[in-house]
């Protein structure tokens, strides 16, 4: 499959994508948010694919986006389209997709850009990533979860001084206020973010699969909500064989051998 805007390749049953516009920053415009989208969902329907990257290479994640688009549209445009619903429904693929979607971030992840990172599971981070919603300094605010992910992600004072002020974080930053999982070397980045997928994709999908809903469940729901479901999600993977499997290979003193990975 050919894109304009994105590289796909298969690595270690790892789906990664490449966001690709070097000429404008990676900057997010209907194109490549539609073949993000498209990617996601293939990698997500490929039975062979454990787990998802994306990463905007070892320069810069997204300088948001794309300004030059976006900038002669009206509110009657946008509304019209539910702007951005091509971009929506790019967040809903990754937001959607069962299997795990880790964003692998060098350089700037900025406004569309930002929001997409926090749209994955988890961020990895280059030492040289900043994150920022600097949509405030060209008039105007966040509009795929700028102000909502990042709040919850690091908490009110922070999300309201950033978006306000459009204020970036670095990396040490940006781990230390729980946004990122962890920081690794510029150049390590793309080694390091697909040893940790492969890792996953290594794992009982099924398994893999639960546990992503059920953390998902504590960012949505309450507490005792969340506990009953991981409860239910728990007593559920003793009707995996790949739990019957890794259970009986520890009690053996050997490597399991999953069947659906
Ligand atoms: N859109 C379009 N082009 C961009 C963008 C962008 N967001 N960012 C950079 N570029 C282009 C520049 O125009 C320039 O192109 P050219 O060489 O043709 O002039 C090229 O990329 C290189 O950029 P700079 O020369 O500016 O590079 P610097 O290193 O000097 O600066 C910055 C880098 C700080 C990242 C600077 O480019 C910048 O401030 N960019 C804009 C950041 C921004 O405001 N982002 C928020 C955009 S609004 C948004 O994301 C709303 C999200 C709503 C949801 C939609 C989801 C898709």
């Amino acid at each position: 499959m050919s894109y304009q805007c994105i590289l796909t390749e298969v690595n270690q049953g790892v789906g990664i994508i490449t966001l690709n516009r070097p000429e404008a920053m990676n900057a997010l415009n209907a194109t490549l948010c539609r073949e993000v989208g498209e990617a996601v969902d293939r990698f997500e329907a490929d039975e062979a694919i454990g787990c998802i990257i994306i990463t905007g290479g070892s320069q810069v994640f997204a300088a948001g986006a794309d300004i030059k688009e976006m900038k002669d549209q009206s509110f009657t445009d946008l509304h019209r389209k539910d702007f951005p619903r091509v971009q929506r429904d790019c967040w809903r693929a990754i937001e959607d997709a069962r299997k795990p979607v880790i964003a692998a971030v060098a350089g700037f992840a900025l406004g569309g850009g930002c929001e997409m990172t926090m749209a994955c599971d988890f961020i990895i981070a280059a030492d040289t990533a900043k994150f920022g919603q600097p949509e405030i300094s060209i008039g105007t605010m966040p509009g795929a979860g700028g102000t909502q992910r990042l709040t919850k992600a690091i908490g009110k004072a922070k999300a309201m001084e950033m978006c306000l002020t459009g204020r970036m974080m670095d990396a040490e930053e940006a781990e230390r206020a729980g946004l990122v999982a962890r920081i690794v070397p510029a150049d390590t980045l793309a080694e390091q973010a697909l040893r940790t997928a492969s890792k996953i994709a290594s794992m009982s999908q099924p398994a893999v699969m639960l546990i992503k809903e059920s953390v998902n469940m504590a960012v949505s729901c309450s507490l005792d909500d969340g506990m009953r479901f991981e409860r239910r999600a728990f007593e559920a993977t003793f009707a995996f064989e790949d739990c019957s499997e890794g259970m009986n290979a520890f009690a053996e003193k050997r490597k399991p051998v999953f069947k659906n990975r």
